[in-house]
Formats: C-alpha cells, structure tokens, sequence
C-alpha cells in the first residue's frame, strides 16, 4: 500500500480547523457561512481528510467537484494571502510527499529541462539558466498541510504569470497542468496561475531550492493547500482539459484554495 501523507485514518482535529481559518474568514466576510464552518461543511470545500465509510465516496467525489466550482467563483485574483517577516521563515522546511524523504531522488539541474506544452505560442523547452534570467519575486507565506500542520517559508522565482506571457499562453484557457520527476501530476485554474503569489519558485530562505524541496524547480502559491505545490516539475501545460491531479484522482479537492 501507498504511504499517504493525509493519513485519513486519523481523525482531524482542531488544528486542521485553525489552518483553515482564512478561507472560513473569506467564506464569513462574503455571508456565505455565518459562525464559522462545521467540519463536514469543511470537509467539502477543501477535501480534507477525515474518517468516511468507503460508501459514501462517490458521493463525496461529486460533491467535491461542486465545489470546485463554488471556489473558483469564490476565488478573488486581486486578494493577497498574508505575508510573514523574513525572520519567521522556518530552516530548514518541513518536508512531506506521498513516500518518505529517503526515497527522494535527487534531479540533476545541468540536464534538466522544462518542458512546455498545450496552448502556447513558443514549445521550446527552458533550462535552468534560461529561468534564472526571467524577472524573479520573493515572497514569506504559510505552507499548509491538509494533515494539519502548517509552517512558515520563504520561496522566490519567477512568477507563473511572468513565464506564461514569456511563452505566449492564452491565458483564456482554463488549466495550467505540472508533470514532476516523481510522477505527481498537477494542475490549476487560470486565475490562480496569474495570482501575484504564484511562483515557479527556484529559491529557498535565499538560497537555491534543497533537493527534498523540489530542486531545480518547484510551483509554490499563497493561496493554495500543500497538496497543490508540486514540487521537481518537468513539464508545463496549458489545457482546456480537465487534467486533476495525485491526490485529486483519490478524493481530494481539486480547487483546493482561497
Ligand atoms: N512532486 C511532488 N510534489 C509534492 C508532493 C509530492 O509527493 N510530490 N507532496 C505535496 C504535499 S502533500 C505537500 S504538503 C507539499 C510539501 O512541500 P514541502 O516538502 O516543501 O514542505 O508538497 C506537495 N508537492
Ligand atoms: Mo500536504
């Protein structure tokens, strides 16, 4: 059996609320809940873990699908997540995948290539050096786990929305789609691909990217669960077809964000 980081033996608890209080402080301020959110109602918006009797699974996969939809209309492009001091990023980060860190295998950057593919005006693919040459961002964020542990990192590189126009994507498509040297497959929405705080991050706490982190390139975004960061990405994307993802093809929220 499959190692999962979720753990969806355990039963969450209130920790797994806390690091979910921004979406349900967006979610209060636009009066679509009132009082806070049960953890079932949670459950569905954000595809947490939590005890489900296997027949009920179906039913949760559609209605996590829903719900994909009521995020995305929920999502505001213009919203900023919170920003942290310098000081609070945490050294080195924690560390988590569907197997464990000594499984990791390291990805060589000299031969390493991003590939890029879909609807976009120029395939060529990228080499790290070509990446470092784009304009980069920096940006201290929380880092939270469905698992419910959170923790505070400093990531820079180029944002997504900077790559995209430098490899003209019609940005009217609805996915932007990752393949990673691990066989995690990945993908978001548009919106959330030309956020500010979408980085094809290259850097860790000022230096370059540790391999259990995703080196040479990982995606990293303010307004989305771990889950969605996919970390050694090879391939770039963009599609109109649904492309889902490693845990999202297991019951997990695709949307997955704020
Ligand atoms: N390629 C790849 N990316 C991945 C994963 C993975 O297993 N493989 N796990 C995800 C999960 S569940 C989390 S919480 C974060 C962990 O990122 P970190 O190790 O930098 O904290 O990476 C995400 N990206
Ligand atoms: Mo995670």
């Amino acid at each position: 059996m499959i190692r999962s980081p979720h753990r969806p033996e355990d039963a969450p608890d209130a920790s797994v609320l806390d690091t979910h209080r921004p979406l349900i402080r967006s979610l209060e301020r636009r009066g679509l809940i009132r009082g806070g959110l049960s953890l079932g109602a949670l459950v569905m918006l954000t595809g947490c873990d939590v005890k489900r009797p296997e027949a009920v699974e179906q039913a949760l996969l559609a209605m996590s699908r829903f719900n994909d939809r009521v995020q995305a209309l929920l999502f505001n492009p213009n919203q900023l997540a919170p920003t942290y001091p310098d000081s609070k990023i945490l050294r080195p980060p924690k560390f988590n995948a569907y197997y464990d860190v000594t499984q990791v295998k390291p990805v060589d950057g000299n031969s390493w290539r991003l590939e890029v593919s879909g609807l976009v005006s120029n395939r060529r693919p990228w080499t790290l050096t070509d990446l470092q040459t784009l304009p980069q961002r920096s940006m201290v964020i929380k880092h939270i786990c469905v698992e419910g542990w959170s923790y505070i990192g400093g990531w820079s590189g180029v944002p997504l929305k900077t790559f995209l126009e430098h490899v003209g994507a019609d940005t009217r498509a609805k996915y932007v789609a990752f393949k990673t040297a691990d066989n995690y497959p990945s993908s978001i929405d548009m919106a959330t691909a030309l956020h500010p705080q979408t980085l094809l991050a290259l850097d860790y706490g000022g230096q370059t990217l540790a391999d259990p982190f995703g080196f040479p390139l990982r995606l990293r975004m303010a307004t989305k669960l771990g889950y969605k960061n996919p970390k050694w990405v090879t391939a770039i994307e963009v599609t109109n077809t649904y492309p889902g993802g490693y845990w999202e093809s297991r019951g997990f929220s695709w949307f997955a964000g704020i």
